[in-house]
């Protein structure tokens, strides 16, 4: 390190800034790396083994020092010799500007999962977009979410490559001739397009301990050359792509909402860019291995797409086959439906991708052309070979009511269909994707979600790591399943003790980090109850803050209340344009600083809203939480992975029968877990009935009652009327997810947890049995499955 300091920076070690050390830091780490990279590359080129590309418009990799330090094997080394140097590595490590390339769960899915996959030795590629801006920066000004842009290359990104020499185009617009050809073939000829240049950026994926290195390729934007340039300066070209994009805007910025689909029109650019130089790159590569035909592809390749969002890959690869490479509509499908597996995450409706048919023919004529006749033959197939499901074709076009049903098209040109847990798998089999799965029962299949235990506990909790080795050996780091091994010391006081002494510690870091940032005292003995994830009323943030003011109400009542003193912890952005969860945020927030600073309750509970979540907070957050906050109206929550992470940390869920809280649930037994509330049937029950009354809620439940007029009131006497919309907006929904209904189980089942807690040891041991099953959560394990059940890949040997 010294001597890389004096002939990189021309610094003495001692004079050395944060800064300094990192970007010398990244220099060894990245000699390292490419050492790897260049490995794997020659082996792959040697071998020519069948490979995935999992395209994702988006990627959450977090800082990439820490955990690319843990995988070449010298993070030890290298936080040992920052001490001794005087520096404290965190400090260090936290120069880094994490990369916010995504929303949340689903791009935080894709970058665990390229961890598992380099560390399992299978080769694979991910595909993503250069945002310029990713994920915004939250700050509360006035308790309210502000958003700023996040430029996080301000400072160059040591991680990343640039290979222009691999550029590729992609046209936009224009217009679509027919000719005959002699034989009477069609012939498509694209005309007058707009012409963007789609300049790679490749950042390495370093598996563990494996010398194994994959790659993430990052798509930047950019004018296709110097000439038209030229023709820029004259027709103004550059800054107006067309509809007033740019062409920089196509990797401009991150869309920040994980619900809906606003401003469409960009983000339709952004998902053909993505994909049209994604599939463009694995056709050359597939070509440079000397194939014998297109017909084959699938023997090579497998392209995972990660929701609906990149699904025009689908018509792009039959355009490719039939424009370009001459295949016939037949063959050509034939080779596209071997080839794409898609990935849904969500059954929300308003999260299901519709596009506009007029819009698809502006900006994309052939792939709406193409799009047309995937749909104009699947429905006379089902016409004819389904006469059962005739009724339901328009319920299954792909297109129908003027818009382009992105699932749909993703259904049908895939082999394989899957969600992300049990649950959220049967509900798309048997309801909502129910006539799908007759016509094609073999492809839907479930691949319950996971996360990298590398990053999620190795690296974010080493304490407990090591405990953990302590007391099992280190086999868990390669083979996490046998963190089960754990289980034979559910009753032994001593490590129950250390376990206590780590949490402990990991809550004293919290305490100090709130502290510093926000300038709240917590009390680091008061349980820690955490809810961290975006904000969204099916995760139903309200009924936590309600189970808050409930609690603060009772306090006031009777300031003698002996309850277990606790901390209630929130972080969560909002979209930008989501009026509703912007008031929770609001809600919150206030909440907090008239809870914070009422000295009558003597400091038994305190909440702490920390901004701007992102992947670096969560780090800090996840080890020191004792209760983990899974709390979704059943059957909305796809699968969830924070619940994952938390587990994984030792904490306890209190949580509903949603996504993989199930899973959770029946590994670790009903002792060991907090369920509450409605069930997915029966929530289904009542939106089929109709017999759910909000009001009927509000009106028999004084608790509940109290809350609500406080809310319209004016909190707590108060005279300002900021949340009387969230107490309309209850009544005249009728409560879609079941806040109120679930308020009372949401209430007792806190009690058990307050009453819980008091007893140390035994709560102790259920963090342990849960620990002891978080083996399963493992990306690892989800990477296995998908390997052998979906993508036939083989694990690559040293
Ligand atoms: C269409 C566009 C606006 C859009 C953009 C992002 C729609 C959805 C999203 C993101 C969805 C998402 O993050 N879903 C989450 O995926 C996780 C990984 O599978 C699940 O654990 C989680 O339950 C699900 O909400």
């Amino acid at each position: 390190m010294k001597s890389k300091m004096e002939t990189l920076k021309g610094k003495n070690i001692t004079d050395a800034s944060h800064k300094d050390l990192y970007d010398v830091i990244c220099a060894i780490v990245s000699e390292e790396v490419n050492k790897g990279w260049l490995k794997t590359e020659e082996h792959c080129k040697q071998k020519q083994p069948k490979q995935v590309y999992y395209l994702s418009m988006e990627f959450l990799i977090g800082r990439l020092l820490e955990s690319n330090l843990l995988n070449v094997g010298m993070w030890k080394v290298c936080n040992e010799s920052l001490r001794r140097l005087g520096f404290t590595p965190t400090d260090v490590y936290k120069e880094e500007h994490d990369p916010g390339l995504g929303n949340g769960g689903l791009g935080r899915l894709a970058a665990c999962f390229l961890d598992s996959l380099a560390t399992l030795s299978y080769p694979g590629h991910g595909f993503c977009i250069r945002y310029r801006y990713g994920m915004f920066e939250q700050r509360f000004i006035n308790g309210y979410q502000t958003e700023l842009p996040d430029y996080w290359l301000k400072e160059p990104y040591p991680w990343e490559t640039r290979r222009a020499d691999e550029a590729i185009e992609v046209q936009f617009g224009g217009n679509v001739t027919m000719l005959k050809r002699n034989d009477g073939s069609l012939e498509f000829k694209h005309e007058n397009t707009d012409k963007v240049l789609a300049v790679p950026y490749d950042v390495p994926v370093v598996g563990y301990n494996n010398e194994f290195v994959n790659t993430l390729r990052l798509w930047s934007a950019e004018q296709v050359d110097s000439a038209s340039h030229l023709h820029a300066a004259t027709s103004n070209y550059y800054q107006q792509l067309e509809h007033n994009h740019s062409i920089e805007q196509i990797s401009g910025m991150l869309y920040p909402d994980d619900s809906t689909d606003e401003g469409k029109r960009l983000r339709i650019k952004q998902e053909y860019f993505l994909v049209a130089a994604s599939l463009k790159k694995i056709i050359n590569d597939y070509k440079a291995m000397k194939q014998k035909s297109l017909i084959h592809l699938h023997e090579k390749v497998v392209i995972q797409i990660n929701d609906t969002h990149p699904s025009m890959a689908i018509p792009e690869m039959m355009r490719i086959l039939m424009d370009e490479e001459g295949f016939g509509w037949e063959n050509a499908w034939a080779i596209t439906t071997k080839v794409f597996a898609y990935t849904n995450h969500t059954i929300m409706s308003e999260a299901l991708e519709k596009w506009p048919i007029s819009m698809i023919q502006e900006l994309l004529p052939r792939l709406y052309m193409i799009i047309d006749e995937i749909n104009e033959r699947f429905c006379q197939g089902i016409w004819f070979d389904y006469p059962e499901l005739r009724d339901s074709i328009p319920q299954m076009a792909i297109i129908a009511d003027g818009q382009i049903h992105m699932a749909h098209l993703a259904i049908v040109g895939s082999f394989s269909v899957n969600g992300v847990a049990q649950l959220h798998t049967d509900i798309l089999k048997n309801h909502e994707m129910k006539n799908f799965n007759k016509l094609y029962p073999e492809r839907f299949n479930n691949k319950t979600n996971g996360i990298t235990h590398r990053r999620w506990l190795l690296m974010a909790n080493p304490r407990l790591a090591n405990l953990i080795s302590e007391t099992i050996g280190t086999r868990w780091v390669n083979r996490p399943r046998e963190l089960t091994h754990l289980l034979r010391y559910v009753n032994d006081n001593p490590l129950l003790e250390r376990l206590g002494h780590v949490k402990e510690k990991n809550k004293q870091d919290l305490a100090r980090y709130i502290h510093q940032t926000t300038g709240i005292l917590v009390d680091d003995q008061s349980i820690f109850d955490v809810q961290i994830k975006r904000m969204h009323e099916y995760k139903r943030q309200l009924l936590n803050i309600f189970h808050v003011i409930y609690l603060y109400n009772e306090l006031k009542e009777n300031p003698q209340l002996d309850i277990t003193p606790r901390t209630f912890i929130f972080c969560a952005k909002a979209a930008p344009g989501y009026y509703f969860a912007k008031e929770i945020i609001k809600l919150i927030n206030t909440v907090a600083s008239i809870v914070n600073h009422d000295a009558t309750i003597n400091g038994k509970i305190k909440v702490v809203f920390l901004e701007n979540y992102n992947v670096s907070l969560a780090e800090k957050i996840v080890p020191a939480a004792d209760v983990s906050e899974q709390i979704s109206t059943a059957s909305k929550e796809a699968s969830g992975t924070g619940n994952m992470k938390m587990m994984m940390n030792g904490a306890l869920t209190i949580g509903t029968l949603d996504g993989a809280n199930i899973e959770i649930k029946n590994l670790v037994g009903d002792p060991n877990i907090f369920i509450f509330g409605l069930r997915a049937e029966e929530v289904n029950a009542y939106y089929q009935s109709g017999q759910y009354s909000a009001s009927d809620m509000y009106h028999n439940d004084e608790r509940i009652t109290q809350i609500m007029d406080q809310l319209r009131d004016g909190i707590f006497g108060h005279h300002d009327t900021e949340f009387t919309d969230i107490y309309y907006h209850l009544l005249s929904t009728n409560d879609p997810f079941f806040i109120l209904k679930d308020f009372e189980s949401y209430v007792e089942t806190h009690q058990l947890i307050d009453e819980a807690y008091r007893h140390q040891d035994k709560w102790l041991s259920k963090s342990i049995v849960n620990i002891a099953h978080s083996g399963k959560f493992s990306s690892d394990r989800t990477i296995q499955e998908y390997a052998t059940g979906i993508w036939k890949l083989d694990k690559q040997l040293k």
